[in-house]
């Protein structure tokens, strides 16, 4: 029995659609980041690191976003959350999704707590506007790749296609949103139409628009 340990649209939201993509039995356990529960005692024994998400499958906890969408997709091949191992689409599927957890994800972080990255609380709204320049350059480049391709990588939707939409999603209060570019636009309606992912929208709460 999986638990995911989540709080409405953060990063839990990837791994919650893929464990609807898969259809297993899993136990959802609200982490009200609002009010610190992120920082309790019992939740940092999971998580060291004092965010969210968190996996537990079978008393073993697992952090970082795109190591759970792995872990799941490994435990679960039936659901083809991934390419086989070995080909060219599984290598591109590791590219993707590293680059969406450890430049875009990384990047928004930026965006969403700037003031952790400045010793001056006065600089946080450049850093912030920083952040999102950044993130508009990245998106470029994923609107690019996606040119003549129906999902990201491979002939169906992976666990990079829902990360990505999850990456979509984070951008939509931008002056100029993912959801803008043609390209990305297409694929997030077309992620965000698929029966499990609306399921771990609706069960997250979320208000439209998604992305
Ligand atoms: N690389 C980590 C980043 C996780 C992360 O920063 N999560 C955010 C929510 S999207 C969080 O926990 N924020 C609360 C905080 O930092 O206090 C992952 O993908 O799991």
């Amino acid at each position: 029995m999986y638990k995911l340990y989540w709080n409405p649209g953060m990063a839990n939201l990837a791994p919650h659609m893929a464990l609807e993509a898969i259809g297993v039995p899993y136990e959802l356990i609200r982490v009200d980041t609002g009010a610190g529960e992120q920082h309790n005692e019992a939740y940092r024994r999971l998580n060291p690191t004092g965010r969210i998400p968190t996996l537990v499958h079978d008393d073993q906890p697992l952090f970082e976003t795109a190591a759970i969408l792995l872990h799941l997709a490994d435990r679960h091949p039936e659901a083809a959350l991934m390419p086989a191992p070995g080909t060219r689409d599984r290598a591109l599927a590791y590219q993707w999704l590293i680059h969406l957890t450890n430049t875009v994800q990384a990047t928004y972080l930026a965006y969403y707590y700037p003031e952790r990255q400045v010793a001056d609380p006065a600089l946080a709204g450049s850093v912030r506007q920083a952040a999102e320049t950044r993130l508009g350059e990245m998106f470029d480049l994923l609107e690019q790749a996606l040119d003549g391709r129906e999902w990201m990588v491979g002939e169906g939707p992976t666990i990079v296609d829902l990360m990505l939409l999850m990456m979509i999603r984070w951008g939509r209060n931008f002056a100029r949103p993912p959801r803008s570019l043609p390209n990305l636009g297409v694929l997030a309606a077309r992620i965000a139409a698929l029966p499990p992912v609306r399921r771990a929208f609706e069960q997250e709460g979320l208000a439209q628009p998604w992305y």
